[in-house]
């Protein structure tokens, strides 16, 4: 990175030999033809889709890389202020469409395939997704990468490549969701660039020992050392050269093998080193919102952000600037508390490495550190053991004693006496045994703590970090509101109505999808009848995209003419997908009561379910199974499959949702309310021109604000009520007969057996005592909601009206607003254009 001499030989020569960009139809095809012979070593008259795809990804790489090398380069002389964006989860998905948008190639790219006898799509569906995350908070970090490179602002990804990405998901016939394994890097990756120059050694284990002379430092030796080898992502921006980078580490062991086993003649136990350094980054944990305290989840945690560390640290060295200055040229972003042992680590590295003060240190860390909170649900706050942590990370233990010991004697002086507020705030809990508090950790060691809606935000404040409000003051904590790339999330996946939304404003593409307010201009055409009639066909389309990508792959056949009511998200019991079928089996219920010659005067309606459960989640697998049986009786039933279909589609993914999303009418986001931070789907079915069914809850409340009240479907309890009435469903019980006798109905249906035998007890369970989660409550509104929405969509000029007004109104909401709230109000980083 950034060596601007020429170190030997002639400088003539090495730029004569630089390539430039490939932009003709010609310079491509020699380029793709190129990578046929050379870097597939394969003849013309034997590839397939497969390898044209490959040596077309490889040919797009040539241009990513060269553009890559000029904004590193840029970024180095420039030698401003970055921001490293630390995730352990980053949802990217496909790569070749977005590149060739992003550079502006897509049409030079498809005329090049053509010519040589291809399709672009059916190359672009070779590709595999990168499945390295689980759900929002994965592809949150994915879309702010696409808004930093667009923005031109100097901002790195950083993460682990994970061998296994988010687990396969097969539906066994009778609806059993079993999982299997992800190797996503089978057959090669062409998007990674390996850097075995830039690798750092990561020490596990060992003992710590502390020097006592006053200096507060320690040394930390033996036990383990792990490779981190750099595996490097090139991140295009749109309609720039800018392009940014995510760092994926992997992990190697150190030597190939423990060489004195190797000589004792114990062969097996010399490899057994290796593989467990080569475990740390097999595979991404497929749990989201819960925490396993698994040791190897910890492992990868450290090994992660200390490589990521050292890398920040070696490049900020560069610079040569002095070590108090760090916060002047590095800010790092938490997502989330899986990085927050580089609140340790970086203390680690100033204190014991870089000899700086104990009290100078921490004031570099919390001034470089930033933390953003995902969610308030207690079961999904991360603490790890004490003894776990004390003997893999001796040191960092020390570390956070240390902290704590000090932050808590400096609360002591705010509220002297209050032993109950230090137990609280303490970043220990002394349970058994104890555990460290990572959201403390990670707030006290931040100099922001946001959250990711604006209800959010101020469940955060008032919640889970309430006492941490009263120590510090409000000014410490804040609100971003979560955003999408409108690349992905319009232009690339419905071409249509970007081709629409293009010729309507008239203006170039990439004016709106930069400034995406933009968009309001189409409200001026809201009234223009020839307007309303192309945006009905391109929703029209896509919903025919979908049933033909149905039939195609699942068999099935979906009647386009009916509404397309979707739910995908991660199956859980907060996110009440059990709410949905519900409401179906009510839906079918009434259907079945009605004569023949009433269900023709029905508007036909298809629901649509995806998601992945947690594997050891057994409520959450047994909705599916629910929801697999729902749709096996109702799509059977001769009288109601002209009215309703259910359809659960396996194996939901980034590219599965960007068919999913355009086609759908409506989409469901009916979490209690409280529950779902923000929520993002829910943003890109709205830009999409899709109407969203929800609770008041998240960012449903910020899209409703933007697009007014009379475009979206409310129901529900409100957040202030959900405390006392889980109180009072805990100790004032009322059965569901009187809640609400239309749920009493249905859920004695499933239990009498109409969609299989009992197994669905201890689902029904859950809602029959206690009822976290509210469906009693909710279910009747949520009803009449439905309905609602059916009405309105009968009158299908007012209903388009509505789509266009929801699309027009989602400016707010793209990636680049949030990326530069985080770049101006956090980070304190400019945009750099590469020119
Ligand atoms: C999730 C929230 C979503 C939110 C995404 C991105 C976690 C822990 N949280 O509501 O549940 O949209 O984060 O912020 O995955």
């Amino acid at each position: 990175e950034g060596k601007e001499k020429w170190p030997r030989g002639e400088e003539k020569v090495w730029k004569d030999g630089l390539r430039s960009l490939d932009t003709g139809v010609s310079s491509i095809t020699k380029s793709i033809v190129n990578h046929v012979q050379t870097s597939l070593a394969r003849q013309p008259h034997e590839i397939d889709n497969f390898g044209a795809y490959q040596a077309a990804a490889l040919s797009v790489r040539d241009n990513l890389i060269i553009n890559w090398n000029e904004t590193q380069l840029h970024y180095s002389r420039t030698a401003g202020k970055r921001a490293y964006y630390l995730s352990l989860e980053f949802l990217m998905g496909r790569a070749l469409d977005n590149a060739l948008l992003n550079l502006g190639l897509k049409q030079q790219y498809t005329e090049g395939v053509d010519k040589l006898g291809f399709n672009m799509e059916d190359l672009l569906a070779q590709e595999r997704d990168a499945g390295l995350g689980n759900g929002g908070l994965g592809r949150l970090a994915a879309c702010y990468l696409d808004s930093s490179a667009s923005q031109e602002l100097p901002v790195w990804g950083y993460g682990l490549r994970y061998r296994y990405g988010i687990f396969q998901q097969l539906i066994s016939p009778d609806g059993q969701q079993l999982e299997a394994p992800d190797p996503w890097l089978e057959n090669s990756n062409p998007w990674e660039l390996p850097r075995i120059d830039v690798s750092y050694e990561v020490r596990f284990h060992g003992f710590a020992e502390r020097l006592n002379d006053g200096s507060g430092r320690a040394i930390w030796e033996g036990g383990q050392e792990v490779l981190a080898v750099a595996y490097d992502v090139p991140i295009p921006g749109c309609n720039t050269r800018n392009t940014n980078n995510l760092r994926l580490w992997e992990s190697k062991p150190k030597r190939g093998f423990d060489l004195n086993s190797f000589n004792a003649g114990d062969y097996e136990r010399a490899v057994e080193s290796s593989n467990s350094a080569a475990a740390i980054t097999s595979v991404l944990y497929p749990n989201d919102h819960t925490t396993f305290g698994k040791e190897l989840r910890l492992k990868q945690q450290y090994f992660w952000t200390a490589a990521s560390l050292a890398d920040i640290m070696r490049r900020f060295k560069n610079i040569g600037r002095p070590i108090t200055e760090f916060p002047q040229y590095v800010s790092i972003q938490l997502n989330d508390t899986h990085p927050t042992l580089a609140v340790p680590e970086l203390m680690r590295l100033l204190v014991d490495e870089e000899d700086v003060p104990w009290n100078a240190a921490w004031d570099i860390v919390t001034e470089t550190f930033f933390f953003t909170n995902h969610t308030v649900l207690p079961e999904a706050l991360e603490t790890w053991p004490v003894p776990l942590m004390e003997h893999l990370l001796p040191r960092h233990m020390q570390i956070i004693f240390d902290i704590n010991l000090l932050f808590l004697q400096s609360v002591e002086r705010k509220f002297p006496g209050d032993r109950e507020r230090l137990a609280r705030m303490s970043l220990i809990e002394e349970s058994v045994p104890q555990n460290v508090r990572m959201a403390y950790l990670a707030c006290i060691g931040s100099r922001k703590v946001n959250g990711v809606a604006e209800l959010h935000s101020e469940l955060v404040q008032t919640t889970i970090l309430k006492d941490f409000v009263e120590f510090y003051g409000v000014s410490k904590f804040g609100n971003v509101t979560n955003g999408i790339t409108p690349r992905r999330w319009l232009d690339q996946c419905n071409p249509g109505l970007s081709r629409l939304i293009t010729t309507t404003l008239n203006i170039e593409k990439s004016v709106w999808l930069k400034d995406l307010t933009k968009l309001e201009g189409l409200l001026d055409y809201v009234e223009d009848e020839d307007f309303r009639e192309d945006w009905a066909a391109v929703k029209q389309a896509n919903k025919e995209r979908l049933a033909h990508h149905m039939q195609v792959t699942l068999g099935l056949n979906v009647n386009t003419e009916a509404m397309f009511d979707v739910q995908i998200k991660r199956l859980h019991e907060y996110k009440r997908q059990t709410l949905n079928i519900l409401g179906v089996i009510h839906r079918y219920l009434a259907l079945k009561s009605m004569t023949p010659k009433e269900r023709k005067t029905v508007t036909p309606r298809n629901v649509f379910f995806a998601g992945k459960a947690a594997p050891g989640y057994y409520i959450a697998k047994l909705t599916i199974r629910l929801i697999v049986n729902v749709a096996r009786v109702v799509n059977s039933d001769p009288d109601i499959k002209d009215c309703l279909n259910v359809f659960f589609l396996p194996d939901y993914s980034v590219t599965l949702a960007e068919v999913l999303i355009p086609a759908s009418d409506i989409s469901q986001h009916i979490s209690t309310a409280g529950t779902e931070a923000s929520g993002t789907s829910n943003m890109k079915f709205c830009l999409n021109g899709g109407l969203l069914l929800g609770t008041v809850d998240g960012a449903n409340i910020e899209i409703a604000e933007e697009v007014g009240p009379s475009n979206v479907f409310f129901f529900g309890h409100l957040t202030p009520a959900v405390e006392d009435l889980r109180y009072q469903h805990v100790y004032h019980p009322v059965p569901v007969e009187q809640k609400s006798p239309a749920l009493a109905r249905v859920l004695n249906e499933i239990s009498s057996g109409l969609f299989g035998d009992s197994v669905y007890e201890p689902l029904l369970n859950t809602i029959r005592q206690g009822d976290y989660y509210l469906i009693t409550e909710d279910f009747d509104s949520y009803i009449e909601a439905l309905r609602m929405v059916d009405e309105a969509y009968n009158d299908r000029t007012e209903w388009i009206k509505k789509s266009i007004r929801t699309t027009a109104k989602m400016g707010k909401f793209s990636s680049d607003r949030a990326i530069q709230d985080y770049a101006q109000e956090y980070w304190n980083i400019e945009s750099t254009k590469v020119e």
